[in-house]
């Protein structure tokens, strides 16, 4: 019955599902729908794209919801992000900020430019009429067109926030929020602990779970595993999506060498005692066949000495290049991904 498949998608017409966080997974995207667009990729190139998006990295600041990597996806997809950055909008200007400061309203750590500003008002104003974010984040796309569905993995709050050392607290440790630990303290810190409040009470949002389940392929791009990634992951109903849909499921590793390629993978897989490595990750993710989530691992040539260790933990994989440094370069990654699973 088609009338089960979300607006948009039909038996018929299959549809790639991507579980995305910010910088990497919007990079990812770009490339992808370069791929698929132009015909590189094995389906039509009108395929629907849907992006399940992590929103644990929200938070509430100067009254207004921010939801980083929901605005991520829809800023570098619509063509609005600042390349230079990887968030917030190019062509910024931050009056406000600068107000914000001269008053000595904190936090002043957290940039919010003008016409980021615009954008959370808009969310905020829709929240507090009584939208759920995912009916806010379908009325932003309307302006932005991303070429994607955008899903938030979630219409209910959830926040991941760190414990960090803190010599002058009782306990020796203190909780931040997780822009905190990443935006004023560059996650210069160790993470000692991850907490992800609401994330148990949390469930799917509307068209997430189809998404997965109707979907012809599901990837995990190379988003971060543990607060990305991983906090898709722990949205009650989605890992069992996962496990029910006849989508192969194909992931590219976040980890290149011994680190992250950019953000702060290498201190939050550490935090969860992983090992940071693209067989670390790929272990941490599981074979689906295990009671996991991956069928599929492309990892770099440099870490092709991984590969057998991959396979024997019941993971189809292969070392391609996986430097995103352009949009062809992305979209022969994600060709590369199909076939290890087709
Ligand atoms: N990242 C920074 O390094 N500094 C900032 O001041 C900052 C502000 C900001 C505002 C809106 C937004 O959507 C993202 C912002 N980010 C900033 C990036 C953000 O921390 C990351 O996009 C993710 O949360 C982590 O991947």
């Amino acid at each position: 019955m088609s009338s089960n498949f979300p607006a948009g998608q039909s038996p018929e017409s299959p549809s790639i599902t991507v579980l995305s966080g910010g910088m990497g997974g919007a990079r990812f995207l770009q490339g992808l729908l370069h791929g698929l667009r132009s015909g590189l990729l094995p389906f039509a190139p009108d395929t629907t794209v849907n992006v399940v998006a992590n929103t644990a990295d929200d938070l509430w600041v100067h009254g207004l919801k921010v939801c980083p990597d929901l605005d991520t996806v829809m800023y570098t997809l619509g063509d609005g992000i600042d390349p230079e950055r990887g968030w917030g909008r190019r062509e910024e200007t931050w009056s406000v900020k600068e107000e914000l400061a001269t008053y000595g309203v904190e936090p002043t750590w957290f940039g919010l430019g003008d016409r980021d500003i615009a954008t959370h008002l808009v969310r905020t104003q829709m929240l507090e009429a009584g939208y759920s974010l995912s009916a806010v984040t379908e009325a932003l796309c309307q302006r932005w067109r991303p070429d994607v569905r955008l899903l938030p993995m979630t219409d209910d709050r959830v926040e991941t926030h760190v414990a960090i050392g803190d010599a002058e607290a009782p306990s020796g440790k203190r909780v931040v929020h997780f822009q905190e630990y990443w935006v004023k303290l560059r996650a210069e810190v160790p993470a000692e602990a991850l907490v992800f409040v609401g994330l148990d009470q949390s469930a799917p949002a509307p068209g997430v779970v189809e998404a997965i389940t109707s979907a012809a392929l599901v990837i995990v791009p190379p988003s971060n595993p543990v607060v990305s990634v991983g906090t898709i992951l722990g949205v009650p109903g989605i890992r069992e999506a996962l496990l029910d849909t006849a989508a192969p499921v194909v992931g590219l590793s976040p980890i290149v060498g011994s680190t992250h390629v950019r953000g702060m993978a290498e201190q939050m897989l550490t935090a969860i005692g992983v090992e940071v490595s693209a067989a670390g990750v790929a272990g941490h993710y599981g074979a689906r066949t295990q009671g996991g989530v991956l069928d599929g691992w492309l990892v770099d040539d440099q870490d092709h000495e991984q590969v057998e260790r991959i396979r024997a933990g019941g993971v189809a994989c292969r070392a391609v290049p996986l430097m995103m440094t352009s949009p062809e370069a992305t979209a022969a990654m994600a060709v590369a991904a199909v076939d290890l699973v087709r």
